[in-house]
């Protein structure tokens, strides 16, 4: 029996790749629109938008389509528009909260369904997703800009194929009986949007190093002083996006307790040179010419370049680090591409 497959902790790997990728924005108007009251009172096909206060409270939402295949969202902003002001000159605070998605499919229904007093609560409680204070007929015509945060964004994403919705209630200390801000008459055109930003694809590497006896004859060689063993890191990219052209880089330190063999890795096996390369679907090549290099340094290389080391034919003590450069752009996907790289060294 030999060693086993062993996994060890602890060597370098650099891969770089695009931040700057441009992530498409969609803009997003709204599909529907409406109040409910204190009573849970909603007419689906009424679509103003108050929110504030005559005889009693009203509440308001705004509702999107989100497309389907969006599983992560960077960035969203609501813009509304302003259509009117209603009070005594006191300025009015605008706040947005979340609807749960049981909720949203009910808004567009008669009283919402019997829930409608609830949809009222709903439409001016919870997650908060925004607010606005000094709101003053000043602002009328004006589009108020909401950035939502993180739990907005997880929301929108997780409505992705379905619809989303927010809810806007109006606060005021205004002492006149009938106030609030209004989005919208019941129906005419007016600005009310959702601008969303999907995460950018970013690879996802895993890499994972194992080793075993050297043992070409299958003779049962131990892990032992004087016997060869072979170390292999194996690379996978587990994420949507690519790995840039050459960016691809390894950089492995020498185990302290073995020598580099600086040989035919496999002996009479078919590799020819000290390392070897399995691809399996990641799209990078391989020439050991121009993408391994070696590092005599005790300190960590801190990139290709400076792997300028040349090892001696055979075991080569002065080997500190073994430095791979695999060529070309390293894809995504599924099965998630990987490859391997393997070589040689000598159990002090
Ligand atoms: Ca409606
Ligand atoms: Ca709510
Ligand atoms: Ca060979």
């Amino acid at each position: 029996m030999g060693l086993g497959k062993v996994w060890v902790l602890g060597f370098l790997f650099a891969a770089f790749f695009s931040v700057n990728q441009a992530s498409a924005q969609i803009v997003i108007n709204a599909n529907d629109r409406g109040w409910y009251n204190t009573a849970g009172t909603h007419n689906p096909g009424n679509n103003n938008s108050y929110t504030g206060f005559l005889s009693q409270n009203y509440h308001s939402y705004f509702r999107f389509t989100i497309p389907a295949g969006i599983s992560c969202i960077s960035n969203a902003v609501l813009e509304l528009e302003l259509e009117n002001y209603y009070g005594d000159g006191v300025p009015h605070t605008a706040t947005l909260y979340d609807v749960p998605a049981a909720n949203v499919p009910l808004l567009d229904t008669q009283n919402g369904s019997g829930s409608g007093a609830a949809i009222h609560v709903d439409l001016g409680s919870g997650t908060i997703y925004g607010t606005q204070g000094g709101l003053t007929s000043a602002d009328v015509g004006s589009i108020l800009n909401f950035t939502l945060p993180a739990a907005a964004l997880a929301n929108i994403a997780s409505a992705s194929g379905n619809d989303f919705a927010i809810g806007s209630r109006t606060t005021s200390n205004s002492g006149a009986s009938f106030w609030g801000l209004r989005y919208s008459a019941g129906s005419e055109p007016r600005i009310h949007r959702l601008t969303i930003t999907e995460c950018p694809d970013l690879p996802d590497l895993k890499a994972e190093k194992s080793v075993s006896v050297f043992d070409p004859g299958a003779t049962g060689l131990y892990a032992l002083p004087g016997n060869d063993a072979i170390y292999t890191i194996t690379v996978t990219n587990e994420g949507t996006g690519n790995v840039d052209n050459n960016t691809m880089i390894l950089i492995d330190k020498i185990p302290d307790e073995t020598i580099f063999y600086n040989g035919d890795i496999d002996d009479a096996g078919p590799e020819t040179d000290p390392v070897s390369f399995q691809d399996s679907g990641s799209g990078l090549t391989f020439t050991y010419n121009t993408d391994v290099a070696y590092s005599d340094l005790v300190a960590t290389p801190a990139n290709f370049t400076d792997c300028n080391y040349t090892p001696v034919l055979g075991y080569d003590p002065n080997v500190t680090h073994i430095c791979v450069n695999p060529k070309g752009i390293m894809g995504s996907g599924s099965p998630p591409p990987t490859f391997d790289v393997s070589f040689r060294v000598k159990i002090k």
